[in-house]
């Protein structure tokens, strides 16, 4: 019961705390609201020149990194997509060569580009390869040399 209690939580379903507290007669503690998760890249870093293949490294905050096909609450996997805009929440990802799936829960990579400026966006999707809400970064714009 309690583990249900607190993937609740971390879901966001806070509205269901103060209810549960008091179905027990406790004193009901302040509700504080799950963090908004956050992803961005560690590595590169936007404005850097790099080597035709160079190392990718994801950042994610206040959420889960599991394999694709995985159904596990608050996880996904991630994705990164190059010169490409991302898909609206909820549409699946392409897979193509702009957009790169990490489907084994790969937290860091190695990719290789023709020279010249590119734009990187990390997301991540769902279990199903959806765009999650509040899980598309900012572009890093990285000059291949
Ligand atoms: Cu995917």
């Amino acid at each position: 019961m309690m583990r249900r209690f607190m993937q609740s939580v971390s879901c966001g379903l806070v509205a269901l705390a103060p209810a549960f507290a008091g179905a027990q007669g406790a004193a009901v503690a302040p509700v504080v609201p799950a963090p908004a998760p956050e992803i961005f890249l560690r590595a590169p870093v936007t404005g850097a020149t790099v080597g035709k293949t160079f190392d990718v490294v994801f950042g994610l905050r206040h959420y889960g990194v599991a394999p694709a096909g995985a159904n596990i609450a608050s996880t996904g996997h991630f994705h990164i997509l190059i010169d490409v805009e991302a898909p609206p929440v909820g549409a699946v990802i392409p897979q193509d060569a702009l957009n790169l799936h990490f489907g084994k829960a790969l937290i860091e990579t190695t990719i290789t580009l023709a020279p010249g400026k590119h734009t990187l966006r990390v997301v991540l999707g769902d279990f199903e390869h959806k765009v999650i809400a509040g899980l598309v970064s900012k572009p890093v714009t990285v000059t291949v040399k």
